[in-house]
């Protein structure tokens, strides 16, 4: 047996070269933190956190290193051991938030240590489904940005070959907001796929009146148009509106998703690797919603959850957001649209400590 011998984390704290405005504020940095699970066969998994501009990292450092009782001088193969034992241990802390992503943080180096370990990427591991997700670029189309740069930047995409791309709503004035995705569906023609992201900013009159208004612009789905909270006003939502619903992003474990399902809150479950609860449950969660033929796509972490979509039979899209791709050694490829999925061992990707090192200076 591969025994767990250490848990270390490297904080790296990262400044956009511009900010971008959302709904969620305004987005400068982050701070990441890239988490090494350490064996006694000399293997090391590997995996990423992070804070949405650099706030209260340390949080996340303490809760990673704070679960090492319950993985440290463990079987490293026993994932589903771990997450059992680290669930029971966060019971004083809470179910939701900061405690669930220290769970994720290690349960995604566990899964890249096993692959390591037995010389396979993590989508085999889980039974293999595909080998290539579609994608969509998530990386532009901002609210701050003028309709004209919108129209430049989701030209540019399609020039680029990307098949399938994500917009942001939120301005004050809804005729606002239709206004640039009208100029952004003429922009790309019928064929390409758009997204729109309303980042929670709405209520739910609001939100289906907003729907209502974006039908004629066939998006591919309407996304998180209510707090994330509000599951019963979002299925709400849903059923009034033909244009598909995507949300997931801020829920956490099996308990948040399986709440959404029975509600029918969403068409399209989009779980974070973070705040999902790791592979571990993305999976499950992938499972669950594939007892009600709902598909699921991923939120940020294209290098990771790359992964865990090509495990899933009924997964659609990856979200395609560069922000960490700086960190690792490898890139994605792509290739008609579509990520190709790493058949390397493990995740697939390794972190460049020599350029993580840099950008912590
Ligand atoms: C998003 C998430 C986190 C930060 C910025 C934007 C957005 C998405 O909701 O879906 O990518
Ligand atoms: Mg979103």
């Amino acid at each position: 047996m591969m025994k767990v011998t250490k848990i270390e984390t490297q904080y790296v704290p990262m400044q956009m070269d511009k900010p971008i405005g959302s709904a969620l504020g305004q987005l400068t940095g982050f701070g990441c933190v890239l988490v090494s699970v350490h064996t006694d066969e000399g293997i090391i998994g590997e995996n990423l956190v992070f804070t949405l501009n650099n706030r209260r990292t340390k949080v996340l450092v303490e809760m990673v290193e704070g679960l090492a009782d319950v993985i440290v001088g463990f079987d490293a193969g026993h994932i589903a051991g771990f997450w059992a034992r680290a669930w029971k241990s966060i019971n004083f802390l809470g179910h939701q938030g900061v405690t669930v992503v220290g769970i994720s943080a290690i349960d995604g180096a566990l899964w890249d240590a096993l692959g390591k370990a037995r010389n396979m990427p993590i989508y085999r591991l889980l039974g293999g489904a595909k080998s290539r997700v579609v994608a969509y670029h998530s990386g532009g189309l901002w609210l701050d940005r003028s309709k004209a740069a919108l129209v430049e930047e989701a030209l540019s995409f399609k020039q680029q070959g990307w098949t399938a791309m994500k917009m942001r709503l939120g301005l004050a004035d809804p005729r606002d907001d239709i206004d640039r995705v009208r100029a952004v569906r003429e922009a790309i023609g019928p064929g390409i796929k758009l997204m729109a992201d309303a980042n929670q900013g709405k209520t739910e009159a609001e939100a289906i009146r907003l729907g209502r208004m974006l039908e004629e612009f066939d998006l591919t789905w309407f996304e998180e148009p209510l707090p994330a909270w509000d599951l019963e006003g979002l299925a709400r939502v849903a059923a009034a509106l033909d244009t598909p619903i995507a949300s997931g992003e801020t829920e956490y474990t099996r308990y948040g998703f399986r709440r959404m399902l029975e509600l029918r809150s969403a068409d399209v479950l989009m779980p974070d690797l973070q705040r999902v609860g790791g592979v571990s449950e993305f999976v499950r969660v992938g499972h669950m919603a594939e007892s009600y033929d709902v598909p699921v796509s991923s939120h940020l972490f294209p290098e990771t959850s790359i992964q865990v979509l090509g495990g899933l039979s009924n997964s659609s899209f990856l979200e395609y957001m560069p922000w960490f791709s700086s960190l690792y050694n490898e890139k994605l490829e792509f290739e008609n649209g579509e990520a190709i999925v790493p058949e390397r061992p493990g995740w697939g990707f390794t972190f460049d400590r020599d350029r993580a090192q840099y950008l912590t200076r």
